[in-house]
């Protein structure tokens, strides 16, 4: 497990030129894709720990950011479908005025993996952009919201607001979530659902999709 630890210290510190060959052999020790990935989530909430108290600055925590991407993209297969159906269909981005996406495409990731068909609109989405792809995809059952910053917790509610003003946003459900979202925020601002990490969010973004489709039968 010592591999763990320097994948961690790896992606903490950025060093984007090894990171590849840790998570190599920590998969050739058999380590699971999860096990990897909460590795380097440790290693992320350390980066803001430090950012926090002016130990490191931006350009550092970008670093370690891409090191983590890095090495997400090669634990991703872990997490692949082993469902031929598609279960359903969801919609994701950041929302405006936030870039933060490693969280998001985490989300992405387990959804994909449990069987969901997923159109990712990437990072700094603005509500309308949102609402064109519903019109674009009238087969999708859920939009996926995400926020990691405080201050754009306003711009969540101003794009949930958005969209249930709109015919194509009526029909479909609203998930939202984030390190500073929280059920109550959910709630108050008219999200549908709230969940606190990706598997979560993927588990119930899978049982929305799928009580719709009994629904449809
Ligand atoms: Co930023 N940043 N950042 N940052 N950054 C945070 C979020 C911060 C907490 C750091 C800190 O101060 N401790 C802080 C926010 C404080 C606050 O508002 N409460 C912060 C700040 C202040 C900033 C800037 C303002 C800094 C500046 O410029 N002075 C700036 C803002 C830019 C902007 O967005 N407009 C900024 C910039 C950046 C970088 C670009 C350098 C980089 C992002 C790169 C990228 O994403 N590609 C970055 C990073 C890396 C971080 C930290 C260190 C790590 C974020 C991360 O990827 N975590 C972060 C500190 C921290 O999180 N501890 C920090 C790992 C990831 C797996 O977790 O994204 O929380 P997370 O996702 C979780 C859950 O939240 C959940 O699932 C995931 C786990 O399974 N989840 C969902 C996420 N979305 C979901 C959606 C769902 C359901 C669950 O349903 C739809």
């Amino acid at each position: 497990m010592m591999i763990l630890e320097e994948i961690k210290d790896a992606v903490s510190k950025g060093k984007l030129n090894m990171i590849s060959d840790m998570v190599r052999e920590a998969m050739d020790e058999g380590i699971s894709s999860s096990d990897i990935l909460d590795s380097m989530i440790t290693a992320m909430d350390d980066v803001g720990e430090k950012f926090q108290n002016n130990d490191i600055y931006v350009p550092e925590m970008l670093t370690a950011a891409k090191t983590m991407e890095k090495g997400v993209a090669l634990i991703k297969p872990g997490f692949t479908s082993k469902t031929e159906s598609r279960a359903g269909k969801v919609i994701i981005g950041t929302v405006a005025g936030d870039l933060h996406d490693i969280g998001k495409n985490l989300v992405s990731i387990m959804m994909q993996a449990s069987g969901l068909e997923v159109v990712d609109l990437g990072i700094d989405v603005p509500s309308e952009d949102f609402v064109k792809a519903l019109k674009e995809n009238p087969d999708c059952d859920i939009i996926a919201l995400s926020a990691l910053l405080t201050l754009t917790l306003d711009s969540l509610r101003e794009t949930v607001e958005y969209i249930k003003k709109t015919k194509a946003g009526k029909r479909v459900t609203i998930m939202v979530g984030g390190a500073p979202v929280t059920k109550e925020f959910a709630e108050m601002i008219g999200a549908d659902i709230y969940t606190r990490d990706a598997a979560e969010a993927a588990k119930a973004a899978r049982s929305i999709c799928e009580s719709k489709k009994v629904k449809t039968v």
